[in-house]
């Protein structure tokens, strides 16, 4: 091969490598999603929970499974049924007591998903209430519970940190 044909090529793969590297992987909107959801359930916000909700549906019933690894393919698969349940769920209600049950399940399926497959770039939190006894996600080291939101904002602690496979 010519020097400089081999330079370019080389040039090409370090550059679709590094892109890789750098892009958030298509689960990242789902993740994204259910953190709005989060952030509204914090706030006790039960109209905003609903809204976010119904975009969260959205984004997994629409997203391109074409741009998901396979091995994050088969695991994907096997939760969006169920991810799709509580959203709907959620973005169906303003009743924050029944939206915070359907969380609870909405949290430990997309805990599933990110412990198997990749959902993001960075290091996300699993959080544990120790009142409910239930887990969360947060993309941060802020402890912020969902559960109770303006009761308790800060009752909880974080049970792991998941990072990115
Ligand atoms: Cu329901």
């Amino acid at each position: 091969m010519n020097k400089y044909l081999f330079l370019i090529a080389l040039f090409g793969m370090t550059y679709m490598y590094v892109q890789a590297q750098t892009q958030q992987p298509e689960l990242n909107s789902v993740l994204g999603g259910y953190l709005n959801v989060k952030d509204a359930l914090v706030k006790s916000d039960s109209k905003g929970a609903a809204a976010a909700s119904a975009v969260l549906l959205q984004t997994i019933t629409n997203i391109d499974m074409k741009a998901i690894p396979a091995k994050d393919h088969m695991e994907f698969m096997k939760l969006q049924d169920k991810l799709e349940y509580d959203a709907r769920h959620i973005s169906e209600s303003t009743d924050i007591n029944h939206q915070r049950e359907h969380f609870t399940n909405l949290s430990a399926n997309m805990i599933t998903l990110a412990k198997h497959a990749r959902v993001s770039l960075n290091a996300i939190y699993e959080d544990y209430c120790p009142m409910k006894k239930t887990y969360w996600l947060s993309g941060d080291t802020a402890i912020q519970n969902p559960y109770f939101g303006k009761t308790m904002p800060d009752c909880g602690k974080i049970a792991g940190t998941l990072n990115p496979q």
